[in-house]
């Protein structure tokens, strides 16, 4: 069995809660293979970054570098946060397409490959993570790198013409067709890629799932990712989330809880939700004094502008809401800006009979399949997710809304609600199918199985150029 190589921004000790679902499910395969995990340190230093780290992890080899102040700032809050989030988001209004930036993220890309390579073996299975890495297999190619080397996206893909607006975008797709298969969230995604590669690149389909451009043929497809069941329906049974549970219970016995849990982001449509909670306060009397909203925003690069003024926005939204609608002894909205321990979080999603997961635009959303997975199966809540949401596409038994429309958004809400019992069981068995087979492991395995397949061509030294 070939070596597994994980490449990703951040990497984490897989042998720790904290790390959550996709690092416990890399680990298996990790463990398996022997394999090795090289990222970013999360440390940034004064001089050339040079050295790399090394630790033990069961049989996991983890490997970082860190990044010097200017590549930092370019490479993560400048071109990975500042253009690719939000244009990947559908934000462009949101992007800084400083030139300099580009500059800084091909630089780390190239260090990361630079430092990877003398840790690789011959036969050596790379997958590749995420937005901040895109053009590291073209980096790897251009030093004689030969493996078989995997990319998955978990941030959606926008449409061709949005991804026209980047400039440098077709340095960008074209590094694509370095790997051997790239992997997106949604059939919605991979559409996307196809358009974009047909129309702006001239790629031809060779077969299904198969693109030619560039002189190469990248191999495409949509594997959503999932989580790991069995590991958060023992999280939920564990002793802190039943604490969890039933302090939440007793502190809300009067209430009917809804929940919102992100991390704080423009593109989870948090002031959005607000605004239909408002709504529904206000259209339905019946739920004031009754529902309670509970929201959970953790803090998320806080130094990239855009993150500051949502942060505004919500705090005085929330305050409006409590100030119009609260009563001494009900507060409509109570907003935590900050991170609940992963071990608690299932306790708070038992205790909630709505789960509100409206992003505006998101490769999946875990949160989703989380809360569902949390519920007592006799006396399920309600997902009330955003259809903009990657996981809208396996979800369909969840009660679907768009998040822009607050009146539509409030009305399902005020279904979720008032759903009997019986409906939110039938939909929560059949939810529970879905996430149950297309779980975490379901998702590493396809992947790697289809790498494995993936025909690999040679792809020589220097065929990329900026
Ligand atoms: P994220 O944008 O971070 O991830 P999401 O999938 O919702 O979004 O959450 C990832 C994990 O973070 C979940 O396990 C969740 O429980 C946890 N989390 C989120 N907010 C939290 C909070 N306030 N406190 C504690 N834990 C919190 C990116 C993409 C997603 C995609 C994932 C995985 O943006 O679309 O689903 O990667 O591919």
């Amino acid at each position: 069995m070939s070596r597994l190589v994980v490449v990703s921004n951040r990497i984490a000790d897989p042998r720790k809660t904290a790390a959550g679902g996709l690092a416990v499910a890399l680990a298996d395969v990790l463990n398996a293979t022997g394999g090795l995990w090289f990222g970013w340190s999360g440390k940034i230093v004064d001089s050339d970054a040079d050295d790399v780290h090394f630790q033990q992890a069961g049989r996991v080899k983890l490997a970082t570098i860190d990044l010097s102040q200017v590549d930092h700032d370019a490479f993560y809050l400048g071109y990975s946060n500042g253009v690719l989030w939000p244009v990947f988001h559908y934000r462009l209004d949101l992007a800084d397409f400083d030139a300099g930036y580009i500059n800084g993220y091909r630089r780390v890309n190239q260090l990361f490959a630079r430092k990877l390579l003398p840790l690789l073996r011959d036969d050596d299975i790379i997958w590749v993570h995420d937005y901040h890495l895109i053009p590291l297999a073209a980096e790897l190619r251009a030093l004689g790198c030969r493996q078989r080397i995997g990319f998955f996206l978990h941030i959606p893909l926008p449409p061709p013409l949005m991804l026209a607006a980047i400039p440098g975008h077709d340095w960008l797709i074209r590094a694509l067709f370095a790997y051997d298969l790239v992997g997106f969230q949604s059939q919605a995604d991979l559409s996307h890629f196809a358009g974009y590669v047909e129309t702006e690149a001239h790629a031809q389909p060779v077969e299904e799932g198969r693109w030619r451009a560039f002189g190469r043929t990248v191999q495409a497809g949509a594997f959503p990712i999932g989580i790991d069941v069995e590991e958060f329906t023992e999280l939920s049974n564990a002793r802190e989330a039943v604490e969890m549970y039933e302090r939440m219970k007793e502190e809300y016995s009067r209430r009917k809880l809804l929940v919102g849990v992100d991390r704080l982001d423009y593109s989870k449509g948090l002031p959005q939700r607000l605004r239909a909670f408002r709504e529904l306060l206000a259209k339905y009397p019946e739920t004031r004094g009754s529902a309670t909203l509970i929201q959970i925003a953790s803090p998320s690069r806080e130094n990239v502008s855009a993150y500051n003024d949502i942060l505004h926005e919500l705090e005085s939204l929330c305050g409006s809401i409590n100030g119009n609608f609260g009563e001494l002894d009900w507060m409509p909205v109570r907003y935590m800006h900050r991170t609940v321990a992963r071990a608690r979080l299932p306790g708070l999603f038992r205790a909630s009979r709505v789960a509100l997961v409206t992003p505006l635009r998101d490769g999946m959303n875990l949160v989703a399949k989380e809360f569902l997975v949390a519920q007592n199966p006799e006396d399920p809540g309600v997902l009330v997710l955003s259809r903009f949401a990657g996981a809208a596409e396996q979800l369909r038994e969840a009660l679907l809304v768009n998040p822009y429309d607050s009146e539509s958004t409030a009305a399902a809400i005020q279904l979720a609600l008032q759903m009997p019992v019986e409906e939110r069981r039938s939909r929560h068995h059949a939810l529970m199918e879905t996430i149950r087979r297309y779980d975490v492991h379901w998702w590493c395995d396809s992947f790697l199985a289809a790498l494995g397949q993936a025909r690999a061509e040679e792809k020589g030294p220097n065929w990329l150029r900026l």
